[in-house]
Order: C-alpha cells, then structure tokens, then sequence
C-alpha cells in the first residue's frame, strides 16, 4: 500500500435536499482522521477543502438536475486535484460531502488509471439519470455519470468518454433502487451484493467475490463508500438513512479484507451529515473504517 496520502476535503451539498452534509470533511477530520492514520504508519498531506457555492446563493434551474452546472464545475476542480495528487504519487483520500462528488474524483482518477475497479458500498445504487431520478438530487446519478450515462455537462467533466467500465464495478450494500436503475443495472450486468446477498452468502464470501471482480484485469481499485452503506443504527448522520443495513462489524470485516487484498489505490468517505448525527457517531465509524481499510489490526 502507498503509505503517503493526501487528504482532499469536498464540503459538497448541492447533490443532497438536506443540507448538513458539507460539514462532513470537518466532522472526519475533528474525529481524528489524520492522527489515526498517522499512528499506523502513513504520512498524510492534509490539501484542504475545495471552495463549494453555497445553494442559498444561486437558484435552481434545472428541477430533474438539481444546481447542475455548480456540480459540474466544483467535481471539474476536485477532478484536477485528484490528478495532482495521483501524479504526486500520492494516495487520493477524498472526504465528502455529497455522493455527487465521486464524478470529480473517478475523473481525475481515470487519467492514471485506464481500467479501474470500483467498490461502491451504498445503500443506493446512485445509478439515476435526470430522466430516471424522482429526486432530480446528481448524489443519485453519480455512478451512472461516470459510466458515462447521463447529461452531456457531468458525462464530459474532465474528459470525453465512460470513466470506469461496467463490469469493474460491484455494488455492495444495495436496498434502496429506483426502477430505472434496476433497469441499467440489469442492461449493464453490473455485479451488485443487495442486503439480501450479504444475508445469504454472508460478508466474507461477498468480500471474495467482489474483491476478485474489481481485481480481475485492473489496474487501481477505487473505493466509494457512503456511509449510509451501514445500518442508520451505527450511522445515524446521513442524509438518507435507509433500515436493514450492513453491521458495523460487516463493514469493518469488508475493510480488513480490502486491506489484506492490498489492491486499493484511492478511496473517498461520502455523505457524513453531522447536523442528524448523535455525539459526531457517524464521522468516527467513518475514520474507524476508514483504519481498517488501511490495515490497521486489531492486535
Ligand atoms: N435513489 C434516490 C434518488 O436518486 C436516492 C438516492 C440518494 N441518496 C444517497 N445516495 N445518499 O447514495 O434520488
Ligand atoms: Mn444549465
Ligand atoms: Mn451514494
Ligand atoms: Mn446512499
């Protein structure tokens, strides 16, 4: 694993209708994000937040594509600085904000890595288009975009063609799907480990499969994980909390298994909203996992 990682803040709530979720960045990092990492071994480079409008100050104009070109813009820049970083030779660690911002940072990532894994661990599928989405929210199309479905001005931020590849991606965590996107999930063959799979198989065998999809002929494995992929009981700071999820112990025995595969080559934490959190809960089960993916060991 690359030991030297540059964390790149995204205060992002223009994907989201409950606000909060901008604070994300700032409630990981005051649950101790650097020291952790720093204390298993990792040199970090805090780079800072990008600067993100604010929604009060611009009007919606699209209603199924919600504050569509200042999305486009602010993942533009998070793309840009995740390129940086990844030419640096550094280890991308993005903080999140909205589940919007993946666009910016597979972007960015897509201009190292041609044929790139991915994990998105989601309650959602995040698989909308602004014809399929009954929110018109981009945090719910993120995925779709960077396979390159969707509006024009997401599809071509920081570069013309599909980011990832259909099946490079699984999808863990799964319980809360729009019709339109069991339909392109279905039309792409995208591998997905619903809440009714991790019953059944149970994680370990999950984590196996998924770990050798997203292995399988790569080159990089990108993590996207949105922390309302847990049970809103551990994760009670999300913006859209769905029952039935993945235990806390499930998501850390995930992690310790990416760790052990040893394949991972950025990640981003998304969707902390610590305005519905209890005591900052939820941006500490994010840093916990966030050491385990990172290998940090129980003993
Ligand atoms: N599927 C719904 C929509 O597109 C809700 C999804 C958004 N929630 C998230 N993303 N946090 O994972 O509006
Ligand atoms: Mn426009
Ligand atoms: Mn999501
Ligand atoms: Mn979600």
């Amino acid at each position: 694993m690359n030991t030297n990682i540059s964390i790149i803040g995204v205060p992002m709530d223009l994907g989201a209708d409950r606000r909060g979720v901008d604070m994300g960045p700032s409630a990981i990092r005051y649950a101790g994000v650097k020291r952790r990492l720093e204390s298993i071994g990792y040199q970090i480079e805090d780079i800072g937040d990008l600067s993100v409008p604010t929604p009060e100050s611009y009007p919606i104009i699209h209603d199924n594509l919600k504050y569509l070109d200042e999305i486009a813009k602010v993942n533009e820049k998070l793309a840009e600085a995740v390129d940086r970083e990844m030419g640096r030779g550094r280890f991308p660690l993005v903080l999140g904000g909205d589940h919007s911002i993946a666009i910016g940072t597979i972007a960015g990532l897509a201009k190292h890595k041609k044929n790139m894994g991915v994990i998105w661990f989601d309650a959602h599928g995040d698989i909308n288009t602004g014809e399929t989405s009954p929110s018109g929210n981009i945090h719910g199309m993120s995925l779709a975009v960077s396979l390159g479905i969707g509006h024009p001005n997401l599809i071509h931020i920081y570069g013309n063609q599909a980011k990832i590849k259909p099946e490079n991606v699984v999808i863990i965590g799964a319980r809360d799907l729009d019709p339109g996107e069991r339909k392109l999930i279905k039309q792409l063959g995208i591998k997905v480990y619903t809440m009714h799979e991790i019953d059944r198989l149970g994680m370990p065998r999950v984590m196996e499969e998924a770990l050798e999809i997203v292995s399988r002929g790569t080159d990089g494995v990108h993590l996207s994980l949105d922390l309302d992929g847990l049970d809103p009981h551990d994760c009670p700071g999300v913006g859209t909390p769905v029952i039935g999820g993945i235990s806390y112990r499930e998501s850390h025995l995930a992690m310790e298994m990416l760790a052990e595969a040893d394949i991972l080559t950025s990640a981003e934490f998304v969707e902390v909203n610590p305005i519905l959190d209890v005591q900052n809960k939820t941006a500490k089960v994010a840093v916990a996992l966030l050491c385990s993916a990172f290998g940090d060991k129980l003993l």
